[in-house]
């Protein structure tokens, strides 16, 4: 093992842990391979760290020890620092990062220990499981996906619970979030909505995290809604950038009577405060939200659309 291959190695870990890559959050199926990727890059690190510090030996308890201690305390440290990187910190990361710690330690001192029969066949039960377990929340984020492409240029019909997941409910306020779910109450499209039931909470409201780059140009984002008690305001912002500041957006206000209302927004027209046209070809993010005056509150979502 030549020293080089040291800076290397920092250098591997630097770009793929920490380099902004703007693609991340564009699709969940890239954000879920990301998240199993730290299984990937952390066994590495533990074998390449195994190799360097044992020079082709088999690892004493006490390396063993000290190894768990400063990967396991790097893989920490590392979700800690992304988010002031334009990364996201996320559990998820943490926890396969411990899964490819567990399985390099494993695997390497299995390898020297030349096992066979029932401990060799329990490593190899281990790591179908671990990789497998980093995996299901790939080929869940895959179905959600497929979904989205099946069904656009409908964003949201709300007909299957799986289009929920794309979906999150919104508020500036730990301990009251809105709800959201499929209802069959009142819709302007096929057999369901989407009911949000927001309470007394600043921005109420809820977010969905754009999937799609667009294939062929649309004219107008439509999507009906329907008021079911007394006239709220309500607030669309879309995003066309990570963290974009206010100014920097798109912000428009709704006043909604009670009733069913089709609104219609030429694309366009999607311009921020500072003048700027939204790049719909990079939209992330759409956030419905309620003025504080009208909550708590419940309105319904149904036949989110590109025409
Ligand atoms: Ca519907």
């Amino acid at each position: 093992m030549r020293p080089s291959i040291i800076p290397l190695a920092l250098l591997a870990y630097i770009l793929l842990l920490f380099a902004p890559i703007d693609i991340i959050g564009s699709n969940i199926v890239i954000d879920r391979l990301a998240d199993a990727g730290h299984l990937l890059i952390f066994f590495l690190a533990t074998i390449l760290s195994l190799r360097i510090m044992t020079k082709h030996s088999a690892p004493s308890p006490e390396l063993i020890k000290l190894l768990a201690l400063g990967i396991g305390s790097l893989i920490v440290i590392t979700e800690l620092i992304q988010p002031y990187v334009g990364r996201s910190a996320s559990f998820y990361d943490a926890l396969f990062g411990l899964f490819g710690l567990a399985l390099g330690l494993i695997d390497y001192k299995m390898y020297f220990k030349r096992i066979r029969g029932k401990y060799l066949y329990a490593t190899i039960l281990l790591n179908c499981l671990l990789v497998t377990l980093s995996l299901i929340p790939v080929l869940y984020a895959t179905e959600i996906y497929l979904l989205g492409r099946k069904i656009f240029p409908v964003i949201s019909d709300f007909e299957s619970p799986l289009e929920l997941k794309l979906w999150q409910p919104y508020a500036l306020s730990s301990n009251s979030q809105p709800s959201i779910a499929l209802s069959r109450d009142f819709k302007s499209s096929g057999r369901s909505s989407l009911a949000i039931g927001l309470p007394q909470a600043k921005f109420a409201g809820l977010e969905y995290r754009w999937q799609f780059y667009f294939e062929r140009s649309f004219d107008k984002l439509l999507f009906d809604i329907y008021n079911p008690s007394n006239r709220f305001v309500l607030h669309l912002r879309a995003d066309d950038k990570r963290e974009a500041e206010f100014n920097d957006r798109y912000n428009k206000q709704f006043v909604i009577p009670p009733g069913w209302h089709t609104i219609s927004l030429p694309l366009t027209d999607l311009t921020t405060p500072g003048g700027r046209q939204i790049d719909i070809y990079k939209l992330r993010r759409l956030l419905f939200f309620l003025d504080e005056d009208y909550l708590p509150s419940t309105f319904y979502l149904d036949n989110i659309r590109l025409e």
